[in-house]
């Protein structure tokens, strides 16, 4: 089998998405997701111009080979642009391999080590009360494990919460550039524990409760945050602080029993590394479109178990079915699996991504279908063309500009 087309599919069902499809000379055919938020087009490039003219004509059975060939070959090794890229082409292969071996890629893995794959959902609101509603309208339509955001009083808008009307209208908005949002950390810390002193009021002890810093923190606020969350018993406490210097997780970790989840911007092993052989975080995020594929998933997943670390692969709307798909697939057969996030995507974005992947409840499964299962609608997704598109950016009240 022969490697014979390789197209790289740009799509704008409800939000941004690259997708590979890799074709072969006989027919079979694979799909990877390679969608890197804000800079698509980036990724396209890299693949259009660097990566396709290299592997036409290889064998498509040699994954190992082509992931190395991308990554070592490139010398200018990891980046999110590189490893989106080769996760695109890694995830693409895998799907080929697992159709031509007639069986659903998680058999093809080791087979299944659960039968059902506990999922998290999102949660926000403006006030305590609202976030208080979104978490049992989430509990009721079946999740057990929720994330929850709320607005801080005094800002307009902040990370996981809908922006409001003033912010949709802002002159960003309307010129197509980054939206900008105000942040003061000392008021964020105060009014996160009664958040979540509410939420245990109203949604019990049985309903796991989770929340995503989005990395603002120094590592002594991200311990005292996590000190003052202890009583509501969270599932963890993401992205507390940004991880380009691991070993500020040691901070955090002498001062809270609160559990760490981190890594959803991390692209290898080697950004993994320190903070997982050091036992500093307890859930590993990373995501098989942004960390290498099912390839280099799977190897960070398995030197995670060997330090108490488990799964937790990032899922947001901007993380498309294909990559959900073999996430899912990686989750039913990993021996350390921990949750898998799913934010939702719109009917749009379902239908242009058809896929066997379900959710039932709180529960996903990957499906039985041969390969991971899901496709692209090359001809829908003609229809909704490439919108340029930005995450905020974020600002201390006097205008400094902070992590966001
Ligand atoms: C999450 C994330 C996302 C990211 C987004 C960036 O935990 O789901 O923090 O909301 O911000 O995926 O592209
Ligand atoms: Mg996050």
């Amino acid at each position: 089998m022969k490697i014979k087309e390789i197209r790289v599919i740009v799509t704008s069902p409800g939000r941004n998405f690259v997708t590979v499809k890799i074709i072969t000379d006989e027919g079979l055919y694979g799909i990877g997701d390679a969608t890197v938020n804000g800079r698509e087009l980036a990724v396209v490039a890299y693949l259009e111009e660097h990566v396709i003219p290299c592997l036409i004509g290889r064998d498509p059975m040699q994954i190992e080979d082509i992931w190395q060939y991308l990554y070592r070959g490139a010398y200018w090794r990891r980046g999110p642009i590189t490893m989106a890229a080769i996760s695109g082409i890694d995830t693409a292969l895998w799907d080929i391999k697992a159709k031509a071996a007639n069986m659903p890629l998680y058999q093809l893995l080791g087979g299944a080590s659960r039968t059902k794959i506990m999922a998290y959902a999102h949660a926000q609101g403006r006030t305590i009360e609202e976030v208080a509603d979104a978490v049992l309208a989430k509990k009721e339509q079946g999740f057990v494990a929720i994330r929850a955001q709320s607005g801080v009083p005094g800002f307009e808008s902040i990370y996981g919460i809908g922006s409001s009307k003033g912010a949709k209208n802002s002159e960003a908005r309307i010129k197509n550039l980054p939206k900008e949002e105000v942040w003061s950390t000392s008021k964020y810390l105060r009014h996160i524990p009664k958040v979540f002193e509410r939420l245990r009021d109203v949604v019990g002890w049985d309903t796991h409760l989770l929340h995503d810093a989005h990395h603002r923190l120094t590592p002594i606020e991200a311990a005292r945050l996590g000190k003052d969350l202890e009583p509501y018993r969270l599932f963890w406490l993401e992205d507390a602080v940004p991880a380009e210097l691991p070993e500020g997780y040691r901070i955090i970790r002498e001062h809270t029993t609160t559990p760490i989840a981190l890594g959803e911007v991390f692209n290898t092993i080697w950004d993994a590394r320190t903070v997982i052989e050091e036992q500093l975080i307890d859930y590993i995020r990373t995501t098989s479109v942004h960390a290498g594929g099912v390839t280099g998933l799977r190897r960070i997943f398995d030197f995670a178990a060997i330090y108490h670390v488990r799964t937790a692969c990032h899922g947001p709307t901007d993380v498309s079915p294909v990559a959900m798909g073999a996430n899912l697939h990686i989750d039913l057969w990993v021996p350390n699996f921990g949750i898998q996030e799913i934010s939702g995507y719109r009917e749009e974005t379902h239908e242009v991504f058809p896929h066997a992947w379900s959710q039932d409840g709180g529960f996903l499964h990957p499906g039985e279908a041969i390969g991971h299962g899901v496709d692209i609608d090359e001809e829908l997704a003609r229809k909704y063309p490439y919108k340029r598109s930005y995450l905020p950016v974020n600002r201390l009240e006097d205008g400094t500009l902070w992590h966001w």
